[in-house]
């Protein structure tokens, strides 16, 4: 039996002192007393939270990270850095995918997620053609969460086109590409391969935006796989924008609320281009924004519209997509000031007499949990084991009680104040490092050593 004894938790009813949590075998989360002592055998901590989730991530392109910042000729835009993806792409095998997810996903562990949801689009061999088991990429996006022990949740991508109006697939996308017979054979596999992970992982689909379906697609595929997860990138460029716009008469916010049974189910990434009743009606929807502010910034996408958003009851939560820089504390920062720079003010979603760092943090636990559908987001009982915690004895940190934790951690310190990180009560950071960086990292090494030989 785990028992964790942490000088200061964070609980629903907020900091509580002296708090000892018995963890189920099943990875859930027994009992939680405060106000008690340590007892011999438990596991000390000094300061426990609950672990977010990271909603959005494209494994392969942490392979890229640094490696898009040479301008070209002309101007660099989100599309540009697209073209230099795609080129990327063509050179990964299936060992190269294992050996970046599982790199990615204890990098995501030691930054403090417990969990992911990984929006997995390379599905085919580099001449577009089947692999032998056609859900190979997702089998071995999978292995490496066993190995890392990451709270997975799996989100096949639906990409049947190459730009908005049903355009056809670039040679470039051919990798991608599923119609829906094709999708659902890949399906079957990814869910062997999920079913064959701990019970807290899972499968969603991710149509992967307006852009690379069609309504009548969309509309197939989300009622063959309802239920959710359902992800989908939505308006994250004004050209994409525009492009939808022209093709299907509404801005792609507003014809996704309009044209489909938009709930609690769906995850919106990069809802940046918004106008205020868009902004409304997503907030209303019950749907989760997925941003992703370190990414949304390298791509030079734009800001959302958080004050208002959030103004209107809005769910949100943070992915690092791009994989760029994996880092939560640096992604919960940016995400706000980004706002401040934009409002020129500071503190713009918080309310009044309350900290920034909590507003934050409790909101992506909230729509993290709900993104990943995953029941998890606060140490309660029932509730899954996904559980950060921080050094106590970090300068940083020295003499923080409460809420000035997280306000120190995410606006001055960084995620090396992480000392463990349990997913689903699987306990794989210990000291800061993931149990199986010895084995994980040189295989990342010598896949990143001939990818960039290549
Ligand atoms: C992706 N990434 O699917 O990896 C996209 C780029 C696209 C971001 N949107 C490709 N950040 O949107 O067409
Ligand atoms: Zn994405």
């Amino acid at each position: 039996m785990t028992v964790i004894f942490a000088d200061q938790a964070l609980l629903p009813a907020g900091w509580a002192t002296g708090v000892r949590i018995i963890l189920r075998p099943d990875g859930g989360i027994g009992t939680v007393e405060a106000g008690g002592r340590a007892e011999p055998g438990d596991l000390r901590v000094a300061i426990l939270l609950p672990a977010p989730a990271n909603l959005h991530s494209h494994a392969f392109q942490r392979a890229m990270a640094g490696l898009t910042e040479h301008r070209g000729r002309g101007r660099d835009s989100f599309w540009t850095w697209r073209d230099l993806m795609y080129r990327f792409t063509a050179h990964l095998t299936p060992d190269d995918v294992q050996a970046i997810a599982a790199q990615v996903q204890m990098e995501m562990l030691e930054a403090g997620y417990a969990a992911v949801a990984e929006f997995h689009y390379l599905h085919h061999a580099p001449d577009g053609a089947d692999y032998a088991d056609i859900g190979e990429m997702s089998a071995r996006v999978a292995e490496a969460a066993a190995e890392t022990g990451i709270g997975l949740t799996h989100l096949p991508v639906l990409y049947a086109h190459g730009g908005a109006g049903g355009k056809p697939l670039e040679p470039a996308q051919g990798r991608f590409g599923c119609d829906l017979p094709r999708f659902e054979r890949l399906m079957a596999s990814a869910a062997r391969a999920i079913a064959a992970l701990p019970a807290d992982c899972r499968l969603g689909i991710a149509p992967h935006s307006l852009r690379a379906t069609t309504p009548d697609l969309l509309r197939a595929a989300t009622t063959a796989f309802a239920g959710g997860p359902i992800h989908i990138h939505i308006a994250e460029q004004m050209r994409e924008v525009r492009d939808v716009e022209a093709w299907l008469g509404a801005r792609p916010v507003a014809w996704l609320l309009d044209n489909l049974p938009i709930d609690a189910a769906w995850c919106l990434i990069h809802a940046t281009h918004m106008t205020g009743s868009e902004t409304e009606a997503l907030a209303g929807s019950g749907a989760v924004a997925g941003l992703c502010p370190i990414t949304e910034a390298n791509l030079g996408d734009g800001l959302f519209p958080m004050a208002d958003f959030t103004g209107a009851g809005g769910t949100y939560g943070v992915g690092s997509d791009s994989n760029v820089r994996i880092a939560l504390a640096e992604e919960l920062r940016l995400l706000e000031y980004g706002q401040r720079l934009s409002h020129q003010s500071r503190a713009v979603i918080c309310p009044e007499d309350a900290s920034n760092g909590r507003t934050l943090y409790e909101a992506v636990l909230a729509g993290g949990g709900r993104a990943l559908g995953r029941d998890a987001g606060c140490i309660a009982p029932g509730r899954l084991a996904d559980l950060v915690a921080l050094d106590g004895d970090a300068l940083a940190l020295d003499g923080r009680k409460g809420d000035r934790i997280l306000d120190a951690w995410l606006f001055a310190g960084d995620d090396r104040l992480v000392t463990d990180v349990w997913s689903a009560g699987r306990h794989q950071v210990r000291n800061g490092r993931h149990e199986a960086r010895d084995r994980i990292e040189p295989r990342y090494r010598s896949a990143l050593r001939r990818l960039l030989a290549a």
